[in-house]
């Protein structure tokens, strides 16, 4: 008798961030409870990037983590695609009034009120890996989140600004205040190549059944995770299948700026593209199979020429269920 018909789920791991990677996790809490078994919260790891955090007026920031916590909890802002559901803006007010922060980045009350948890912890020594470990005992999330690594290797993008020349910034005041109008040239995570994996990062990717990449940014969500050292190894040397599902749908970005992201590392917006930018694991890469949208089945030889096994599904995530869906069509092409 094999594991299906023991109702024992696969180990799932899911690298992801952004708003992409928050509606795929759901999906794929969603996916495992419709196979039943064991709970989700012990099969489902969920590998964050932290590629985008910062420290803004004397806290520390993880949109990523919080968005895909939050999105969990089912407490998350689904219009806006970032903060609390419901949240205030009293507190951001009052720092606004003392000229800390940004003008442009709100920090929302009840989102404060987990930075300035996660700060504490930090402070009293924890690491990000635990604080996020403490932070899921609140909710129950379905799932177990690690941060790609504990050190901290914020993004720096580095723009071509038409009044200033080239200079960097970090990546929040590019995305957020610039709505990624200034073209980037670069995007580094300085000290990257010193940061490991955070604790059961590469060992949840060794015991995996399946190892899925979520529709994220593939440059700004992805990539950061893939950089660290460590991680890239583990996902070429698993014996879990690997597969990706395209975040480009009909040769546009679902939501976000990642087509001026790919733009920039000179990669073409489009689901060929990306599953380049990846690679096969026959080859130097990382994935064994990609799911492109129905709208890029022409792609779909394009992708086999590459390596890769290409699945052509509807990949809108406009509900639970949908993105359940695409989960379960990643599952079965990973052969679990
Ligand atoms: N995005 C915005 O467009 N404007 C904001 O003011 C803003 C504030 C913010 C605060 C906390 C947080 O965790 C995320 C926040 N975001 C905001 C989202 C964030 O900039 C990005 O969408 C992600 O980093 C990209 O994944």
């Amino acid at each position: 008798m094999g594991d299906a018909e023991r109702g024992v789920s696969p180990r799932v791991v899911v690298l992801a961030g952004g708003v992409g990677g928050s509606k795929f996790v759901v999906g794929a809490r969603e996916a495992l409870r419709r196979r039943g078994g064991d709970a989700s919260a012990d099969r489902l790891t969920v590998v964050v990037n932290t590629g985008d955090d910062l420290w803004l007026s004397g806290v520390r920031l993880q949109p990523d983590v919080d968005s895909i916590t939050y999105a969990l909890a089912g407490v998350n802002d689904s219009a806006r695609g970032w903060g609390r559901q419901g949240d205030s803006e009293r507190v951001n007010a009052e720092l606004q009034a003392w000229g800390t922060g940004w003008p442009w980045f709100t920090l929302g009350d009840l989102d404060l009120g987990t930075h300035l948890a996660r700060t504490g912890w930090l402070r009293d020594g924890d690491t990000p890996t635990r604080v996020l470990e403490k932070m899921a005992t609140r909710w129950d999330l379905g799932a177990r989140l690690l941060p790609m690594t504990d050190a901290e290797v914020d993004t720096i993008v580095t723009v071509d600004d038409p009044a200033e020349g080239s200079r960097p910034m970090h990546f929040q005041e590019w995305w957020t205040r610039h709505r990624a109008t200034l073209r980037p040239l670069a995007f580094d995570n300085p000290g990257i190549d010193r940061a490991a994996p955070a604790p059961g990062v590469a060992e949840a990717i060794a015991d995996a059944d399946a190892v899925l990449i979520a529709p994220s940014n593939p440059v700004v969500s992805i990539g950061p995770i893939l950089a660290v050292p460590g991680i890239r190894s583990a996902l070429r040397s698993t014996r879990a299948p690997v597969v990706g599902v395209s975040p480009i749908i009909g040769g546009r970005v679902v939501r976000g700026m990642a087509d001026v992201c790919l733009a920039a590392i000179g990669v073409e917006t489009s689901a060929v593209g990306v599953a380049g930018l990846y690679g096969s694991r026959r080859a130097d890469g990382v994935l064994d199979g990609w799911l492109i949208a129905n709208e890029d089945a022409a792609a779909a030889t394009e992708i086999e020429d590459l390596g890769l096994r290409a699945h052509v599904r509807p990949l809108w995530m406009t509900d639970e269920a949908r993105s359940a869906d695409i989960v379960e069509a990643a599952l079965a092409q990973a052969g679990v």
